[in-house]
């Protein structure tokens, strides 16, 4: 809603941002992936969704309609199996779940991988406290609920790509809480993905924690706070940088599109570079923290480009994710008929 005077407790204090000007850790090689598969349990509900992914994956394959992977949100880190307390990051999935609305606009069948209770395509615009749907109701007179004038043109566009949606089953939701569920079930759609080839996108948008708890060391029951002398010491693992086993091994055909975040603008590409070389796949979307509604830059192997919103464009509430996905598109495009000709 425009005009909104509240205060935003979620907006960082820029000045106090975390700078992440560290060496990364290196590429996951395949024996760190055979450790972490075998050594955690995978979620109990994981043959669900694989039928679930296989299924829309057939009904859209069937109709030449490609296939997209949207990553969105935030993955939790438990420090306790009966979990009270978790490790968090801020996103709050807007990237992803506006992201997959063009997509879905564009054409595309969607498989949205998305941290359980973060925003989704189209209910994001009413969702959450910042656009609490209570705001958009008035009361008739004869005591009927409805949508108060002002809104009725803006949301009937809204419903209207929503029931497409819904009534051609172009969009698929699956969930993740902590970043254990995220990973195991990024692997499992990646491998039902790759029979697709060329015709897959992968864009992960999703924040996905550097470090986690190894469940060996996860205890089961809430940690009580007189433990260890009052204080709570937590000592966390590196998360194996899996982007490596997805370009190389889970999906070698699909095109694959990452996001590098940073706070700290002068690292930014080289970062995103660094990114692009260590994976060696097609595209990182570079963003920082404090800007990445208003711009992203777009790194591959021989270009860098800024893509912005003007002034205008911010005022009239344009996304930037409306300027992203169709450029996004004619790469994943240029990616199929190099892989065809390689005959893939
Ligand atoms: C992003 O950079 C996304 O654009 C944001 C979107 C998370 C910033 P919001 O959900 O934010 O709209 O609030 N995602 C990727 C971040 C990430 O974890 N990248 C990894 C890294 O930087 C590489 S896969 O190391």
């Amino acid at each position: 809603m425009s005009g909104d005077k509240r205060v935003h407790t979620s907006v960082p204090d820029t000045e106090t941002a975390i700078d992440r000007n560290l060496p990364e850790f290196p590429a996951a090689k395949p024996i760190d992936e055979d450790n972490y598969f075998r050594l955690h349990k995978p979620p109990p509900y994981l043959s669900q969704i694989s039928r679930d992914v296989a299924e829309f994956i057939n009904y859209h394959h069937l109709q030449k309609r490609k296939i997209v992977l949207v990553t969105s949100g935030g993955t939790t880190v438990p420090l306790e199996n009966n979990t009270v307390r978790f490790i968090d990051n801020f996103s709050a999935g807007t990237r992803g779940a506006t992201s997959a609305e063009y997509f879905l606009e564009n054409g595309y069948a969607v498989v949205f991988l998305h941290r359980e209770f973060s925003l989704l395509p189209y209910s994001r615009h009413y969702s959450h406290t910042t656009n609490c749907f209570l705001d958009y109701m008035t009361e008739s007179e004869d005591g009927k609920v409805e949508v108060n004038a002002e809104f009725q043109k803006e949301m009937i566009v809204v419903l209207r790509k929503y029931r497409h949606v819904q009534n051609n089953n172009l969009l698929l939701l699956v969930p993740f809480t902590t970043v254990h569920q995220y990973l195991f079930t990024l692997k499992l759609i990646a491998q039902e993905l790759s029979v697709i080839g060329s015709d897959a996108l992968f864009y992960l948008a999703a924040a996905v924690s550097d470090f986690f708890l190894p469940s060996s060391r996860v205890p089961e029951h809430k940690i009580q706070s007189q433990e260890s002398g009052g204080k709570l010491v937590v000592d966390l693992e590196p998360v194996p940088k899996f982007l490596s086993r997805l370009v190389d091994s889970w999906a070698p055909i699909s095109m694959i599109v990452s996001f590098k975040l940073e706070t700290d603008s002068s690292i930014l590409i080289k970062k995103s570079k660094g990114a692009l070389e260590r994976y060696n796949h097609q595209l990182v979307i570079g963003n920082l923290l404090q800007t990445r509604k208003h711009e992203v830059v777009f790194v591959t192997k021989d270009s860098e480009r800024w893509v912005r919103l003007s002034q205008d464009q911010v005022d009239a509430g344009i996304d930037i994710e409306s300027l992203i996905i169709p450029e996004v598109i004619e790469l994943h495009k240029s990616s199929i008929e190099e892989k065809k000709k390689m005959g893939l």
